[in-house]
């Protein structure tokens, strides 16, 4: 199957200006020649339109939506994301969005067309605050929120997938988590695996899970992958690292596993990559890498 880019320049979704050049700094690292050196088929689509912040007016505190920064102009670029998803797979392509910071998330599952899919979701933190919850007022702390419908997105059907359950759905890698969020995982039928049970258990054995968690009477899989789930050693350039992340090997062989899985990979986003934060272009060249694997990119 054919991989089809498509670039999201989203920044506000975060406080930290910069991660609108993760789709640049991913083509810039050589994600096409990686993946057609690997006999995978690829074209670029180019990069959906995103507001710059500079032309936007600003969004007053006060009210639950306000909470939200940007969410109206969110859903704006995640309706065009969501369409540039939809048309791919319609062509009998599989959708790859190159972010951005992860608000990103809800487009790209918005536009998945099967009709029940397992999600998941790599991540340092667990992106489950809502308007009522966040601390930081970030819609990128809030995307897995907005597709399970959590809170006051339960009435965005822009945000809210109807194709998604929360059983259906796992963390992987959590070891940031507000209070808030914390609460609403542990109440949600959402299955979140720490960095201690990578510790304890071995990465395998926590992603083989996770794939059977979202692969459970689901049609499709998709995947997120925030490059904070990296051990800011290995991916220096993120808006919000936290230490203590999963190792440049241990990434590689999780999307090996995905890249395995029994249940279709039918979309995935890499997100959060920050040329202004990273050493050299080392956090998108690592994206490369690992999409190239979760696509099936293989040594031998
Ligand atoms: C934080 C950061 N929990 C927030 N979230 C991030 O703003 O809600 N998610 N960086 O990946
Ligand atoms: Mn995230
Ligand atoms: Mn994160
Ligand atoms: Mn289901």
């Amino acid at each position: 199957r054919q991989v089809r880019l498509i670039g999201a320049p989203m920044d506000l979704g975060a406080d930290r200006r910069g991660v609108d050049m993760g789709p640049s700094a991913i083509r810039y690292a050589g994600l096409a020649d990686q993946l057609e050196s690997a006999a995978i088929e690829c074209v670029d689509y180019g990069d959906v339109t995103v507001p710059r912040p500079e032309e936007l007016e600003p969004v007053a505190d006060e009210s639950v939506d306000g909470r939200a920064k940007y969410l109206a102009e969110t859903e704006v670029v995640c309706e065009r994301i969501a369409s540039a998803v939809d048309s791919t797979a319609s062509a009998g392509e599989f959708p790859l969005v190159l972010g951005g910071d992860h608000s990103i998330a809800i487009g790209t599952v918005a536009g998945t067309t099967a009709d029940d899919i397992g999600i998941v979701w790599f991540d340092a933190h667990g992106d489950c605050n809502t308007p009522e919850t966040t601390p930081s007022g970030n819609v990128h702390g809030m995307p897995l929120a907005a597709i399970l419908g959590f809170g006051s997105f339960a009435d965005t059907d822009w945000a809210h997938a109807s194709n998604v359950d929360p059983e259906n759905v796992a963390l992987v890698g959590l070891r940031s988590l507000d209070e808030g969020e914390r609460r609403r995982i542990q109440e949600s039928p959402v299955t979140a695996y720490t960095m201690s049970d990578i510790d304890d258990r071995g990465v395998t054995d926590v992603v083989e899970s996770a794939l059977t968690v979202a692969g459970d009477g689901t049609d499709g899989l998709h995947v997120s992958l925030d490059m904070d789930w990296l051990d800011p050693n290995e991916a220096p350039g993120v808006g919000t690292p936290v230490r203590g992340g999963v190792s440049y090997r241990e990434a590689h062989v999780a999307m090996e596993y995905v890249a395995n899985c029994d249940t279709e990979l039918c979309s995935m986003e890499v997100v959060e990559a920050n040329p202004i934060l990273d050493t050299h272009n080392q956090t998108a060249e690592l994206a490369c890498e690992l999409t190239a694997s979760a696509m099936g990119k293989r040594i031998l």
